[in-house]
């Protein structure tokens, strides 16, 4: 008849134990949390190069860096930023916590060099993100009209 406390003891060891795990899950919000939006390419005038725009969006307490993208449709992918009109390839951009790394039009922005055929309005090519301390991201760009710009302004 005193087998039962310990059985119970027991029990509420492995609850306890339980409950602590979760809990030093919870401090995983402190991570960066990346999203992809806005992606768009526009559809290209030339044969062999295009660009791309995208928001990278940060919900986590930490920064993280955007370090490489690639994508199937082009030899190679660079960053470019873009000051006083001129432009400068970049090797990473660095995407704060609680923020937004934003490429747009006039702004930072992605060049695909050696098309391996010409994207055209209605397709989508696909990019795969790099980051620094988060894992890769694999996002589909629609390839818009050529003068297409969003509505939203970024
Ligand atoms: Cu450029």
């Amino acid at each position: 008849m005193n087998r039962r406390p310990l059985v119970l003891a027991t029990a509420l060891a492995g609850a306890l134990a339980l409950a602590g795990c979760s809990g030093s899950g919870s401090s995983d919000t402190s991570k960066a949390e990346l999203s992809v939006s806005g992606t768009y390419m526009p559809q290209p005038v030339s044969a062999d190069m295009a660009a791309g725009f995208l928001t990278i969006t940060n919900k986590g307490g930490t920064k993280d860096e955007l370090t490489k993208v690639s994508s199937t449709a082009a030899g190679q992918v660079t960053m470019h930023s873009t000051t006083d009109g001129e432009m400068r390839e970049q090797s990473s951009f660095a995407i704060p916590a609680h923020g937004r790394l934003v490429f747009r039009s006039g702004g930072n922005h992605l060049m695909f060099e050696q098309l391996r055929q010409r994207p055209k309005q209605g397709q989508t090519v696909t990019l795969k993100l790099t980051f620094a301390k988060s894992g890769p991201l694999t996002v589909e760009m629609p390839v818009k009209s050529a003068t297409y710009h969003p509505t939203t302004g970024n």
